[in-house]
Order: C-alpha cells, then sequence, then structure tokens
C-alpha cells in the first residue's frame, strides 16, 4: 500500500507523549480506507500525489506523519490515527500547525468525508504556551466565591443588539440586583452606531458601581472587543487607562477571529492582568458537517493560549452538542489527565503542570428551570448564562435574574427546584412558564457511558462516525 510512491503505514509505531502529536479522525471516500490514511498522512507532512525526485533519507525520517492505527468500519471509511513528530512543526506558529493538519486534506477530491475528532499536544509543545492568568480559582477570587463554591451565574443582555447604552446599563443594573455575578455582550454586539463601545462601557461602569454600593458584591461584565487587531489593542489599553481590571473580563468572539490574533490579544491582556472570556460563535460551521473540527481541539487550543472562561454549550439546552461531548469539554477545560475513559472519539492527554484550568460557561437557551440538569452535567465549577431566560421571565429582568439565582440556591440546598420554587415566586414563575427539566436524564445518560465505553466503543466500529453516542 503506498501514496505517491511512499507508505506512510506504520502500525507498530507507539506515538511517544513527550514529542509526538497524535490526530484522530473519521474519513470515507472513493478509494479503501488506508488509501485514504495514506493520503491524509502525506498531504499533511512531506508528500504529494506522486513520487519526489527531491525526497531523501533525511526528510523521510525526520519528518513524515505516521498512520499508526486505523478501525476499519467499510471498505472505504473508518477512523484513522496519525503520528506527526514535532520536529515538523514551526512550534511558536499555530498557523503552521493549523496549515498542515488541519489544512489541504480537507480538499482532497476521493474525500467524501472528514473528519478531525480530537488532537493529543505533547508536553513539548505545550510548553509554548503560558495557559489562562486567572481560570476558574482567579475568577472566584474576583467574584468572592472560594468559599461558598457555587457556579458563577450570568445573563446575556438581550435584545442581542439595538439597545442604546443607557438602556443596555439599566438591564445590566437590573440583572446584578437580581443576584446576577456576570453581564456580557452578546457576540454581535461591539461598537454599532446606537451603541458605541466606550458609551456603553461608561454606563455599565457606572451600573457596577451602583449595584455594588447597594448589594455589596463585586461584579463582572465581559465587555466584547472583537474586532481587527489594533482596535481591540486600542480597546484594551483603555480598559487599562480606566483601571477596571476587577470588574471587566475582556471578551472576544475568539473563534472568528483566528487563533494566531488571539494569541497576540491574549499576551496584551495578560500584561495588564485582564481576565478574558471566549465566544465561540460560529465555530458550528466546521464541527457539524460531513467535512469538520470537533470543537474538542479548538478548546485546547484555548486553554492552551489562555482564555479564562469559555462558552462550551449546555448538553441540555438550545445549542449542538450531546451531553457526553459537553463532559468531554468540561473534562479538557479543568483537568490534568484526559483518559480515554469514555469511548472512541477522544484521545488521552496530559496538560502540563503550568496550564491553569479554565472556566466553562454552559449558555444558549438556559433558563430556571433548567438549571438543575445544567449543574448535574456541569458540575458547580462552571458559569450559567441566561439570555432570554432572564430578559424573558414575566417578571422582567430582575426577577428572571432572581429565578436564576434562586435555581442555583436550590442546588446548593440539595433541594430541587419544584420543592424550592413553593417558597420562592420568582422561581416558580420561570417554571410555569418554561417547565422544569428532570437532572435524572442527563444523569443515567453519563451513567451508561462510563459503564458502557467498551460497547460504545465497539459501536463507533461497526456503525462509524454517525452513530455515535457523543457527536
Ligand atoms: C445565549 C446566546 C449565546 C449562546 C452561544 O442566549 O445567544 O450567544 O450562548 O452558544 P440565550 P454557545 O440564553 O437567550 O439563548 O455558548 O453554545 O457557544
Amino acid at each position: 500500500m503506498a501514496y505517491g510512491g511512499y507508505s506512510y503505514l506504520d502500525y507498530k509505531y507507539v506515538p511517544d507523549k513527550d514529542n509526538d502529536f497524535v490526530v484522530l479522525f473519521w474519513a470515507k471516500g472513493s478509494v479503501g480506507i488506508e488509501k485514504i490514511a495514506e493520503a491524509i498522512a502525506a498531504e499533511s507532512s512531506v508528500g504529494s500525489w506522486t513520487k519526489l525526485n527531491t525526497m531523501n533519507d533525511r526528510v523521510w525520517k525526520h519528518y513524515r506523519a505516521r498512520v499508526c492505527w486505523v478501525g476499519k468500519v467499510t471498505p472505504n471509511s473508518g477512523f484513522i490515527k496519525i503520528a506527526y513528530p514535532l520536529e515538523h512543526f514551526d512550534l511558536k506558529n499555530i498557523s503552521q500547525f493549523q496549515a498542515s493538519v488541519l489544512g489541504n486534506v480537507f480538499g482532497l477530491k476521493e474525500l467524501d468525508e472528514l473528519y478531525v475528532f480530537d488532537i493529543s499536544f505533547p508536553i513539548t509543545y505545550q510548553r509554548q504556551f503560558s495557559g489562562p492568568l486567572k481560570g476558574v480559582g482567579g475568577l472566584r477570587r474576583m467574584v468572592k466565591t472560594i468559599k461558598s463554591g457555587r457556579p458563577h451565574i450570568g445573563t446575556i443582555v438581550k435584545p442581542k443588539v439595538g439597545l442604546t447604552p443607557k438602556e443596555w446599563a439599566h438591564v445590566a443594573y437590573e440583572a446584578y440586583m437580581g443576584g446576577l455575578d456576570l453581564v456580557k455582550d452578546d457576540e454581535n454586539l461591539v461598537d454599532q452606531d446606537f451603541c458605541k463601545w466606550k458609551d456603553r462601557l461608561h454606563e455599565t461602569v457606572k451600573a457596577i458601581e451602583r449595584a455594588g454600593d447597594e448589594t455589596g458584591q463585586n461584579h463582572l461584565y465581559s465587555c466584547n472587543v472583537s474586532d481587527r487587531y489594533s482596535r481591540m489593542i486600542e480597546r484594551i489599553d483603555y480598559l487599562n487607562e480606566m483601571g477596571l481590571q476587577n470588574n471587566i473580563v475582556v471578551m472576544l468572539d475568539v473563534y472568528v477571529m483566528g487563533m494566531s490574533t488571539l494569541q497576540d490579544v491574549l499576551e496584551h491582556t495578560k500584561k495588564y492582568n485582564f481576565a478574558t472570556h471566549g465566544h465561540r460563535a460560529g465555530y458550528a460551521a466546521v464541527n457539524r458537517g460531513n467535512f469538520g473540527i470537533n470543537f474538542q481541539v479548538y478548546d485546547k487550543f484555548y486553554r492552551l493560549l489562555g482564555i479564562d472562561q469559555m462558552h462550551i454549550g449546555t448538553g441540555v439546552a438550545k445549542m449542538e452538542g450531546k451531553p457526553l461531548m459537553i463532559k468531554r469539554l468540561h473534562d479538557i477545560a479543568d483537568q490534568f489527565r484526559l483518559d480515554e475513559k469514555m469511548y472512541l472519539g477522544s484521545l488521552p492527554m496530559e496538560f502540563a503542570p503550568h496550564i491553569n484550568p479554565m472556566f466553562s460557561i454552559a449558555s444558549g437557551g438556559l433558563n430556571a428551570g433548567i438549571v438543575d440538569a445544567a449543574i448535574a452535567l456541569h458540575g458547580k465549577d462552571t458559569i450559567l448564562q441566561a439570555g432570554a431566560g432572564v430578559h424573558g421571565h414575566p417578571g422582567g429582568t430582575r426577577k428572571g435574574a432572581m429565578s436564576m439565582r434562586q435555581a442555583v440556591d436550590a442546588v446548593m440546598n440539595g433541594v430541587s427546584a419544584p420543592e424550592y420554587a413553593k417558597k420562592h415566586p420568582e422561581l416558580a414563575q420561570a417554571l410555569k412558564t418554561w417547565g422544569y427539566v428532570n437532572p435524572q436524564g442527563v444523569l443515567k445518560e453519563l451513567e451508561y457511558a462510563t459503564k458502557n465505553t467498551e460497547r460504545l466503543t465497539q459501536i463507533a466500529l461497526k456503525k462509524g462516525r454517525w452513530k455515535m453516542a457523543s457527536i
């Protein structure tokens, strides 16, 4: 078996966790799966469609990719693991990494499907990165929740766009007064004419001060600075001049701005000691179809680069992502060792000890009736954000915020939301409006997966990507 004159199959090769990248693919095409695997390995490392007169032993020995495993599902589809040596890459350059491993391979015409499930990053590579500055512990210190250990609660001001700065800040004030820790811009609100960035910032700072005087709490504002690089830097400089480190979390639309830009912006926020908030709008364009990249790959990059709090979906509400995948994204954010404990679809990996955990954000379609289920899945080290679930509450924003806070307090007191609602009218009204999602459903799904790891792997190997439990 060969592609372009060389064979990349090396099933005896055992990747080295310190020095090899391993990429787990799903592929389907018009030729045999082994040939597909070789084509991917060639195009993403040293080869091409035909033999090269310029190839030599040194290049072949040091820089080629190795197909170390093929899990055949049908003659022309299956799972593939490919190992890439550290020397192959320009280690300080994420664009180069993406152009290699996540680049031309998606365009090979023999392929009908190509999906990158996961990448395990070797420890030596991880040393290029500094990870989150604040992470879970730092953000908890800002909001003073270290002792209680409760989830943080936030809201996305709605409507997404259109409110004036004063209107926007008034909604923020109401949310803080209802007991929320965090208010945020939506991903598509930055500096539009109806709500200029600086005006909104100034009004919101006033709202934070006013609410803080009344509640005695430190409130946060995830302030969206996303734009071209130079304007983001100007905005971050301005936030620093205002000395807002204690209340502002610099919000970045991380996926759309690209990894290399993000890397530079995060150096800037870290220099000024700002916490950061990663919104992932757009990621699903390459996550859901025949060709794509699973979000767990990005989530690992965002932690390495140093986002402090990061959207990962809810698993129980409006955005895609089954509970098993959400659980995995949590593990990526807050664990140091990722086992292959669940099923085929993820790779084991260790994070370097200096890479702090990241705070995961559950957001998209949440309301007080879903909080029990969300905490059952995400645990308490999570940030629960509800937009319409706060501002669509029949009693208005403040009562919507209260209902979210009461739902979290219920869990912290070991009581179900319907029980707690008997003495908390705002929560009762939310449950009456949107219903209650019993956490047992999600708990059962997780328990089944944990007890049936091998079975789920066998199902994946027999039926392929589209029948997998996690995707
Ligand atoms: C939430 C919302 C956010 C989503 C993005 O609003 O619009 O942008 O969280 O999804 P609402 P994700 O609470 O009204 O649904 O967090 O999965 O990236």
